[in-house]
């Protein structure tokens, strides 16, 4: 259990760490399965683009075990899910716009016979132009929203003085999720012609909001519930509303419990990804080798509709600068509408894709100046008092620290030379290394977004029931929530048991999401449990006969009034409160304070605070085969002050091996006809245990931690998937101590295949 006694630092667990390994945590498929229960089979597009002809599912209907085939006329509401711009229909209507996209909803009394009848559906297509590329999409004036520019200064002077200029190009790809539970949702019929859905979602409001409207009933006829995610990782932020509707739509129109969850290949297939960018970049820098002038535009492959394309685009241009003080900065963003599954929220939304592309701006004038690169981001690195592209100047600063700490614990003079030296001796093993700094905003870019609500209970038992918008998904929020109660109420965290996350419960939620799940719902929760704690202080004093002011404090579960220990325990102060009639049940609620961000000029204060680090990254490369391992990943990171050293460094070591995967061996292919082939964990690779780097040392910079951080704990949840970034770069570094004319753009992945090509390839 989690130790309170020594405060919020306590024993540093995660309370669903044993659920998790006895296999006892329940995700959507462990819920026991009510009699009755239909299962739903969604029939996607097998083509990328064209009108659809006809669509024969007269045979289908007939396989023994069919209840219904669904498509878009069978909705009560509206035919559409997009959460930003309404542009996405659930079921294609008339037009289907990428393979993998809803055309019929196959509800059958067993999976098996949904498919059988999926066999047996017959869909002709008029072919239309099929466009997979971002550049091409916005050659043809195909773009899913407003394009947006960041400007400081005036960039257009700044090159003309600038000694030295480079212009090029950068290119990251997509990432799939690879959520460990795959999507899905159990929906069954209520009373009140309303409807329960189990949902494995990050944004309950939205599944809730999304299934009213294609029902065309009141948010409140419709009661989701989620106990925990088997991970989201950005792709059930909007996405899970699909099958959350299928299900729905399913249990609404027939009144039987339907689950709609979708095998792996299908997840894969019909979902979207990380989007893909290419960008172009323009550096310009002084004699002294500091950057005056950085132009770059992104093109940001969105796919089939906006989703959370237009938020991701505008969170590149946020990072864009990462973490560099540039006087003159331009920045353009198109959100490009291609013909593949509409592209999503991943880990970093969108700032590890802008990130990537400064990297690349200054590693590729480090190579023409023949400086270190690392000298050059050093050099321009940011500090208090810079002002961001978008107006707000920074503060709480931790970014040079971080770096210098890793320059002096990890010494990296020493590691440079030991690198120089095995590559002097070894003619075919180079290594490489690479410094990636990283700084990252904290709080949902749309101000609107960044409220909390949280609903506590405390029965006369003396036990408490805490409520909150908070979706657990292996995060640790959870965790984290119960340090909140126990440390506000005092009391032991056995008393306490955190429910699962429920519309009906605390309305309006955000989504889980933007690393604010824990600062948000945290905060509501504390905001909370002073109201009730504020009460039973009362009754305390009125209980020990004490003045209105005198201080009362409640610790391990024993009331102290003026200092001095009482007679009076939790337990007791909890009936003698209930006795006197008095509420023991309160609703919190937190709204980020100081931010704002007006669009109409792109300047304001979006941020509550921004997380720091830099990782030194080295590796080895076999430069035979073209293989490559991640030697070591010295981070030192900016935690504030960490409430749970354990989850918090869970958090740093998965985001950066995610971010090393993204980077390095996770490549998603589609083909001309946008047809996915990395459709399999046989031919998707992701990062197994092999692959984590052999040192992976993560430092805690113990900075003071600003006040709208939880107990001054800053956000931890995307942050450090941006150091993997560093993998790129330190590889790159490595094939070019084997050759320096080797051709290698940036373009990631940086997979084998690639490696093996340059190793032995030759600039003309
Ligand atoms: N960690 C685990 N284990 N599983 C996840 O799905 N999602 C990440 C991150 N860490 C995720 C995770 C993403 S994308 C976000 S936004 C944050 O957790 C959300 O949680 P937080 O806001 O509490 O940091
Ligand atoms: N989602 C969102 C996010 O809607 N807005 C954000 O700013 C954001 N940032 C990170 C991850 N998800
Ligand atoms: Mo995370 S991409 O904000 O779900």
């Amino acid at each position: 259990m989690i130790e309170t006694k020594t405060g919020i630092a306590g024993k540093d667990i995660n309370i669903d760490a044993a659920g998790h390994v006895t296999g006892r945590s329940i995700y959507v498929d462990d819920i026991p399965v009510m009699e009755g229960t239909l299962f739903a089979k969604i029939f996607d597009s097998p083509h990328a683009h064209g009108i659809i002809k006809h669509i024969d599912y007269s045979k289908a209907e007939t396989v023994e075990g069919v209840v219904s085939i669904f498509s878009a006329t069978d909705i009560p509401g509206r035919n559409e899910i997009g959460g930003i711009i309404a542009d996405e229909p659930l079921f294609a209507n008339g037009k289907v716009q990428f393979q993998g996209q809803p055309v019929l909803l196959i509800v059958a009394e067993t999976e098996d016979a949904a498919e059988e009848a999926f066999k047996e559906i017959k869909i002709e297509i008029d072919p239309l132009p099929i466009i997979t590329d971002p550049r091409e999409a916005f050659k043809q004036g195909q773009l899913l929203c407003r394009s947006r520019t960041f400007n400081k200064g005036d960039t257009k002077e700044a090159f003309q003085n600038c000694k030295y200029v480079f212009e090029g190009a950068a290119e990251t790809g997509g990432q799939e999720h690879l959520y460990l539970e795959t999507q899905g949702a159990y929906a069954y019929p209520m009373e009140s012609d309303s409807l329960k859905i189990y949902s494995s979602t990050q944004g309950l409001r939205h599944v809730q909001e999304t299934v009213a409207h294609v029902l065309n009933v009141g948010m409140n006829k419709i009661e989701v519930d989620t106990t925990r995610l088997g991970g989201g990782f950005g792709g059930k932020e909007d996405q899970a509303a699909v099958w959350a509707c299928m299900a729905g739509l399913a249990a609404w129109v027939l009144k039987k419990p339907v689950k709609c969850i979708p095998h792996r290949m299908e997840d894969m297939r019909m979902t979207g990804k990380r989007n893909p960018y290419k960008s172009n970049y323009k550096i310009g820098l002084d004699a002294e080798y500091r950057i005056i002038a950085y132009e770059t535009t992104f093109y940001q492959n969105g796919g089939a509709s906006a989703d959370l394309s237009p938020a991701i685009l505008e969170r590149t241009l946020f990072h864009g600068t990462n973490s560099y003080d540039i006087p003159h900065v331009n920045m353009i963003a198109h959100s490009c509408k291609t013909n593949l599954p509409p592209n999503t929220a991943f880990r970093g939304f969108g700032g590890p894709q802008g990130m990537f592309v400064i990297e690349a701006a200054i590693d590729h004038a480090a190579k023409e100046l023949g400086v270190d690169a690392n000298y050059i981001q050093r050099k321009n690195m940011m500090d208090n008092g810079t002002e961001f592209p978008y107006g707000q100047i920074v503060a709480g600063c931790e970014a040079k620290p971080c770096w210098e700490e890793v320059v002096k614990r990890y010494n990296i003079e020493s590691i440079k030379k030991e690198i120089d030296d095995f590559n002097k001796q070894n003619d075919f093993v180079k290594k490489g290394f690479s410094m990636m700094p990283v700084c990252f905003g904290i709080s949902f870019t749309n101000t609107m977004m960044n409220q909390a609500r949280a609903l506590v209970h405390i029965y006369w038992d003396g036990s408490v029931s805490v409520s909150t918008g908070a979706v657990e998904m292996g995060q640790g929020v959870n965790t984290k929530m119960l340090q909140v109660a126990a440390n506000c109420l005092g009391i032991s965290a056995a008393r306490i048991k955190i429910e699962t996350t429920n519309t009906t419960r605390v309305a309006n939620t955000s989504p889980s999401a933007a690393s604010s799940t824990t600062d948000l719902n945290g905060k509501a929760l504390l905001n909370a449990c002073e109201q009730i704690l504020e009460r039973l202080k009362k009754v305390a004093r009125n209980i020990c006969n004490e003045e209105e002011t005198a201080a009362v404090i409640i610790k391990d579960e024993i009331v102290f009034i003026n200092g001095v220990q009482k007679e009076l325990s939790w337990n007791e102060l909890i009936k003698q409160t209930f006795f006197r009639r008095i509420n023991l049940s309160a609703k919190g609620h937190y709204a980020t304070p100081v931010i704002h961000f007006d669009k109409t000029i792109e300047k304001g204060h979006p941020f509550a605070y921004h997380v720091y680090g830099t990782a030194l990254t080295t590796v080895t490369v076999d430069c035979i085969r073209g293989i490559y391992e991640i030697d070591a990943v010295h981070v030192v990171h900016d935690f504030g002050t960490s409430m749970n050293r354990n989850i918090d460094l869970g958090q740093c070591e998965g985001g950066i091996v995610q971010g090393i995967g993204w980077m390095t061996m996770e490549e998603i292919v589609y083909n001309e006809d946008g047809r996915l082939l990395s459709n399999a964990l046989s031919t998707y690779k992701i990062p197994d245990i092999y692959s984590v780097p052999a040192e992976l040392n993560v430092h805690f910079l113990h900075s003071d931690g600003p006040e709208a951080a939880l107990f001054k704990s800053k956000a931890v949840g995307e942050p450090p998937l941006m150091y993997g970034i560093g993998a790129f770069f330190a590889i790159r570094n490595a094939v070019l101590s084997f050759n320096p004319n080797a051709i290698l753009p940036y373009v990631s992945p940086i997979t084998p295949e690639k490696v093996l090509m340059a190793l032995y390839s030759k600039k003309l």
